[in-house]
């Protein structure tokens, strides 16, 4: 023992150490079943690791949307819940607090964010229409599709690069959307799909300067800007660390000034928001809120409640106050980045730089001999699963999809595997349990093949394909 030097996290970093800005008054058990009752599950649930049942899960990080843990206020709020059909006081409270803090002024609730995005997408996009954006994301660019729109990709290229140390990876290539403007004529672009962070691109940020000089050009140009809010907020710290001028300036603050360049945003409040189910959409102009306000009445429900129930709302409302506290935002993404750093340094390939919600492990490089077509971030997401319980998320091929004019699967360049981290849900102890998963899946990867897709739903395969090993 004598010879064992404990160092603090503060230590190992060179600065004083920092907490949570909370503490537990409730705990949910978890337990790890045995490796044959692991083979089992993964076996029935066809290697896709979204049909396995949360029971026979260790560490879940399938998705950080609506696993957060809610706070006691949150908790508390539900009990005040105003369950009238219409004008309940707790849309009222949740109408002030997006107003106040995204600084929209007219808002429509919707049950969760792809709620939001098939009304926008249907409010906007007339068919034969283009709409560039970051990178796609799955549901928004299948709603924009089904509207009869065309997404283009205008993310700059360095986000198609996995181990490219760019600090605003999310950033918009303005001479990629200059060209698509020549090409196709202001005219045919519905509006630019701006979403910050890009979760397919690894959690990458977007800075200030980038939707400054964007909302420029598109004010030349007469083209709205419409905003993925989802994790914003993770985005300003970013902007917070990597842009001088926003040193030491409230996220809060960041996140107003970042909105005031968009005219417009939707929200899956599952993710920032802290709740379990949840969703608006706030725009500037009021003909897209006439239009998507009749909308929602049709597909979530009156325009005082879209699909959430009432003490839905109030918990949404506090978490969106609690979301910007500085504190609380650090804590966030410091825990993705300590797993982050742990992996780096033992040389496990991964996105870089680390995002905001999740690792992205590289797949490709990871399983250099297993071809994209032999699925290999499904395969790490199943080995992951046998070795330790641990739940991650394929976001490669699978993801991807198929082109809707040619059928034929698109090969994205990044083919990864993510390990999304719930908000205030798990300590740094269960990061070491990851990390240790992670590596010794890595210490392994000689020995692993592929899988073969053996069932492909129409829409959003990733969700319910199922595989079978190849060998
Ligand atoms: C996720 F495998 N994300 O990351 P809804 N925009 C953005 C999201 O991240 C997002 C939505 C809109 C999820 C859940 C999910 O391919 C998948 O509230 C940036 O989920 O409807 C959701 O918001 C949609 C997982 C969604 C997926 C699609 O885990």
């Amino acid at each position: 023992m004598a010879s064992i030097k404990p160092r603090t996290m503060g230590q190992q970093f060179g600065r004083r150490s920092w907490a949570e800005p909370w503490k537990i008054k409730m705990v949910e058990p978890i337990h790890m079943i045995s490796r044959g009752e692991r083979e089992q599950a993964i076996r029935e649930a066809g290697y896709n690791t979204f049909l396995l049942s949360s029971a026979d899960v260790y560490i879940d990080l399938l998705t950080d949307s609506g696993t957060s843990a809610m706070s006691d206020r949150q908790w508390a709020g539900l009990m005040m819940g105003d369950e009238s059909y219409a004008g309940s006081r707790n849309f009222y409270h949740l109408e002030s607090a997006i107003v106040s803090t995204y600084g929209y002024p007219f808002v429509v609730p919707t049950h969760q964010g792809r709620g939001a995005e098939h009304l926008i997408s249907q409010a906007l996009i007339e068919p034969g229409q283009y709409i560039p954006g970051n990178m796609y994301f799955t549901t928004t660019r299948l709603h924009q599709e089904l509207a009869g729109g065309i997404f283009v990709d205008v993310i700059i290229d360095e986000a198609h690069n996995p181990a490219d140390p760019h600090p605003f990876k999310g950033n918009v290539d303005l001479n990629k959307l200059e060209a698509l403007i020549v090409r196709v004529g202001a005219d045919n672009i519905a509006y630019v799909s701006l979403a910050g962070t890009v979760n397919m691109g690894g959690g990458q940020p977007v800075s200030m300067a980038n939707v400054k000089e964007l909302r420029n050009l598109c004010d030349q140009q007469g083209i709205r800007i419409y905003l993925d809010a989802t994790r914003m907020v993770e985005n300003c710290f970013f902007i917070q660390e990597r842009e001088k001028a926003y040193a030491g300036v409230p996220i809060a603050t960041i996140l107003q000034e970042f909105c005031s360049y968009t005219d417009g945003a939707w929200m899956s409040a599952k993710k920032d928001n802290l709740v379990n189910i949840g969703g608006w959409l706030a725009v500037n102009h009021q003909d897209v809120f006439d239009l998507a306000c009749n909308l929602v009445v049709v597909y979530e429900g009156l325009h005082t409640y879209g699909g959430m129930s009432g003490r839905d709302m109030e918990a949404l409302a506090i978490g969106i106050k609690e979301a910007v506290d500085d504190d609380h935002v650090r804590s966030r993404v410091e825990q993705v980045r300590y797993l982050g750093c742990l992996l780096t340094e033992w040389g496990v390939p991964m996105v870089q730089p680390i995002g905001g919600h999740a690792i992205f492990l590289d797949a490709r490089t990871f399983y250099p001999h297993i071809p994209q077509e032999h699925f290999p971030a499904q395969t790490l997401a199943t080995e992951l699963y046998l070795d330790s319980g641990l739940r991650s998320m394929e976001r490669g091929n699978v993801s991807a999809g198929r082109d809707p004019e040619t059928g034929r699967n698109r090969y994205p360049a990044l083919e990864l595997t993510r390990l999304a981290i719930p908000r205030r849900v798990y300590t740094q102890a269960h990061m070491d349990v990851v990390a240790e998963s992670v590596k010794a899946v890595y210490d392994s990867r000689q020995d692993t093949s592929g899988l073969k897709m053996v069932h492909e739903p129409k829409y959003l395969r990733f969700f319910q394909a199922r595989f079978e090993p190849l060998v």
